[in-house]
């Protein structure tokens, strides 16, 4: 059988892979629908990366069906910003698409925390 599209895509998908821990991540928090990482490159003292598990390249690709997901990474971010003390604030933000900075093509909500924010980001 030919894989499909969305099969390649998903396939060829760095966050795909560390989601299947066939590359390794900092994981901090995992279940059937979610998967939380330590960003690479953090941009403050705490900086998690919260992916669904299911290959949705985009917040402009998420659809009706995504709603239950979506939420489900929200409350996961303010759930690990409870467990990691994050208890003066914290920041989530989804980059999408290339004016939007996103750099990986797998739907991610940063969450960062442990410093003062500045406002508007870069
Ligand atoms: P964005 O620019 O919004 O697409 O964010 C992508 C983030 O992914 C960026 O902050 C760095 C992080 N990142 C890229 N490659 C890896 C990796 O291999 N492992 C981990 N843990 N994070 C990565």
């Amino acid at each position: 059988m030919r894989p499909r599209r969305g099969m390649l895509d998903a396939m060829d998908c760095l966050f795909c892979k560390i989601v299947a821990e066939t590359i390794p991540s900092k994981k901090l928090y995992d279940d059937a629908d979610v998967y939380a990482f330590a960003d690479i490159d953090p941009k403050a003292p705490f900086h998690a990366l919260i992916v669904p598990k299911e290959h949705i390249e985009s917040l402009a690709d998420a659809a009706a069906n995504h709603k239950s997901i979506l939420g489900h990474m929200h409350l996961t971010a303010a759930e690990l910003a409870r467990t990691h003390g994050l208890n003066n604030g914290y920041r989530v933000v989804i980059n999408t698409g290339a004016d939007g900075g996103q750099t990986v093509s797998h739907l991610h909500l940063h969450l960062m925390g442990g410093r003062p924010m500045h406002w508007p980001p870069g």
